[in-house]
């Protein structure tokens, strides 16, 4: 058994107006919660320092700039990794990423026991749009202010398991999950801000995106036989409505745990990184069953091409 006690530290929203400090303030809370449960390892969601700023239309680089972190850990998080590693908690946590050479992303962190980072993952599907779209109930823009993922998609040892990273859209291409699912992660963390409406069809339920987002991660989680922790910021940040619906998904596509509220919430499982042994090697035993001979547009074709060879 290689049990790991994992906290799904969901947040509620941020607003535009709060400090990284309050956050920070909010995530020691979380933190200690978690000590309390004996958990070994809690992540954190997706952006997790501000608000979902995507959502506002900026021109001044200045500004969008204000929304980035140039350093992990750094002032505001020195608390929070200070913390884990008195608790001897690993943490995970998403932030936008400033590099010293003036590149943008949307990142995701992962430490050790001791506070040390020992994995990072930068977002590589990027929803959204770059220009500010008049015709959308609210702006979603994730390609404006940040580049593509430049570090592929990796898996880290770590407390003595295989562990991965995604954010947010990522957890809906299947693709994804099979990049790390070929390098035996067992564990699969992702982070999401997740509007409740959709901003091109007002006819989309809340409740059928949640269903969406649980349909990925249960399906990554199965496909790939690895845990998926998946955690939101949920809530009304300035009017704007986030689904909540964090949850611990089992090797099997089993939520083992999900989030009731949209607030500061903290989900806990004892999650035995063994459990994914056994789809590994049968259902899903890559090495048995793949035949990449017959794969090869899924590498090579980035769109759709109807078989008459014309372009969709
Ligand atoms: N948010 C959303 C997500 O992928 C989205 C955007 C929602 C795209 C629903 C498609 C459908 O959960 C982020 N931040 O990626």
């Amino acid at each position: 058994m290689r049990e790991i006690v994992i906290g799904g530290a969901q947040m509620g929203p941020i607003q535009r107006a709060d400090t990284r400090e309050q956050v920070v303030s909010r995530m020691l809370a979380l933190l200690d919660d978690a000590k309390r449960a004996g958990c070994n390892l809690v992540i954190f969601p997706e952006l997790c320092l501000t608000t979902f700023f995507p959502r506002w239309y900026f021109e001044d680089q200045a500004e969008v700039d204000s929304w980035f972190e140039t350093d992990m850990p750094n002032v505001a998080t020195n608390p929070l990794f200070d913390r884990a590693r008195d608790y001897g908690i690993a943490i995970s946590l998403g932030y936008a990423e400033l590099t010293p050479d003036g590149q943008h992303f949307n990142t995701q962190i992962l430490t050790d026991t001791e506070a040390r980072i020992v994995g990072k993952y930068r977002k590589i599907h990027l929803p959204g749009h770059d220009e500010y779209d008049p015709e959308r109930s609210f702006q979603h823009l994730e390609k404006r202010y940040f580049q593509p993922g430049d570090l592929g998609f990796p898996v880290f040892r770590n407390m003595d398991a295989l562990m991965g990273m995604l954010i947010c859209n990522d957890r809906r291409w299947p693709e994804a999950y099979r990049e790390m699912g070929l390098q035996g992660v067992e564990l699969t963390m992702l982070g999401y801000n997740t509007p409740s409406g959709n901003s091109q069809n007002a006819n989309e339920s809340a409740e059928l995106r949640a269903f969406h987002s649980d349909l990925s991660v249960q399906a990554g989680a199965y496909q790939n036989s690895t845990w998926v922790v998946a955690v939101a910021k949920a809530g009304d940040e300035d009017g704007h409505p986030l689904n909540g619906g964090s949850v611990i998904v089992s090797p099997d596509g089993v939520i083992m745990q999900k989030a009731h509220t949209l607030g500061d919430e903290l989900l806990v499982h004892n999650c035995d990184m063994d459990a994914t042994k056994f789809g590994k090697a049968t259902v899903f035993d890559f090495k048995r069953h793949r035949r990449i001979e017959h794969y090869g547009r899924i590498a090579s074709q980035t769109g759709v091409i109807y078989p008459d060879g014309t372009q969709g």
